[in-house]
């Protein structure tokens, strides 16, 4: 039985997540059903900007012919929303980290520094790295110290994720902002008519809940009770913004939807109940495109849809959590050619 049919047949509550999604591990959280003592800070009012993570490409060393990427683990200050500014961890910045775009048969040489003042790891999640290279709790990089992942890309296109996975740190660690999202590339996928220009008619949706007080601000605690139950917060963020607004084209696009979240599984579908095709699981492209009008996600999951706004120009499209009754963030069909 694979993970998503163990999940529909029920009988799987939270503790079992926490063992099918390596991002849980060392869980913690809001306490039984999740119930938050502060409200959602998500208004339905959309203005903030929506942020899409840098790509980072890589540097090809002409000697090795490897893509060299340097990644720092580091600590930053983040102000979400209010007045309160929130400690945070980030690589290559304060929150999140850049998208890795990578193609199949390339060799990659990824140095990872830990400045983030403890023992952490990082974990290439949904890649097939050699277990010495996996970023797992065996990997451990000591504070100020660089470890460097050697491997090379065995696998169809795909979108994947990195996140620390150090023994019983992962939960606050991945809470306080370390994840990004990894895209894989192979010629089968670039020879298809998808959409595929990154951060224009093809975006990183990484969701993300924390249970945030009415400054703003998110803390990182855990009961006996949330650590086996899993935390849960009141707060959705997108690529690490609350209640973004993003302008998109009126044709195909594509979002490459992560559920980032340490416990919280959501049921997506776009307000209207718009139809749209999931071309692709955390496994890479299906045999076809399957029409949808919601998708159920569990934690560090990923699939790929493609919405047709091609006959919604003018309209602003809500892409929401039917499971917490919350939208996320709105989608602002502008003319497909005024766009580009
Ligand atoms: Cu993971």
């Amino acid at each position: 039985m694979d993970r998503r049919s163990f999940l529909k047949t029920g009988g799987a509550g939270l503790a079992g997540l926490a063992i099918t999604s390596c991002g849980s591990s060392g869980g913690g959280g809001m306490g039984r059903g999740g119930v938050s003592l502060q409200p959602s800070l998500n208004t339905g009012v959309f203005t903030r900007p929506f942020f899409t993570p840098p790509e980072l490409l890589g540097t090809v060393d002409v000697n090795t012919g490897r893509s060299v990427f340097n990644l720092t683990m580091q600590t930053g200050t983040q102000q979400f929303t209010g007045s309160g500014v929130t400690n945070t961890m980030g690589i290559n910045g304060n929150f999140l980290a850049p998208t890795l775009r990578v193609k199949q048969g390339d060799a990659l040489n990824l140095n990872v520094s830990n400045q983030i003042g403890q023992e952490t790891t990082l974990h290439w999640h949904g890649m097939r790295p050699p277990s010495d290279m996996d970023g797992g709790p065996h990997q451990a990089i000591a504070p100020n110290t660089t470890w460097n992942a050697a491997y090379t890309v065995n696998q169809r296109a795909s979108t994947n994720w990195y996140h620390p996975h150090p023994h019983g740190a992962t939960a606050p660690q991945v809470y306080a902002g370390l994840a990004g999202m990894i895209i894989v590339d192979d010629a089968e996928t670039q020879a298809l008519s998808l959409p595929k220009t990154y951060g224009s008619d093809d975006f990183p949706v990484i969701v993300q809940d924390r249970d945030m007080n009415a400054d703003g601000t998110f803390t990182y605690s855990a009961s006996q009770m949330e650590i086996i139950q899993g935390k849960k917060g009141n707060t959705m963020l997108v690529n690490g913004v609350i209640d973004p607004v993003l302008d998109v084209p009126a044709k195909e696009v594509r979002f490459r939807l992560l559920n980032g979240s340490n416990s919280r599984i959501y049921t997506f579908q776009f307000g209207g109940g718009i139809t749209f095709k999931q071309i692709a699981t955390e496994q890479g492209l299906l045999p076809a495109p399957v029409n949808l009008t919601s998708i159920t996600m569990s934690p560090g999951e990923r699939a790929e849809i493609v919405v047709d706004f091609t006959a919604l120009q003018g309209q602003g499209i809500l892409f929401q959590d039917v499971a917490s009754g919350t939208s996320l963030f709105k989608a602002n069909v502008v003319g497909k050619y005024d766009y580009l």
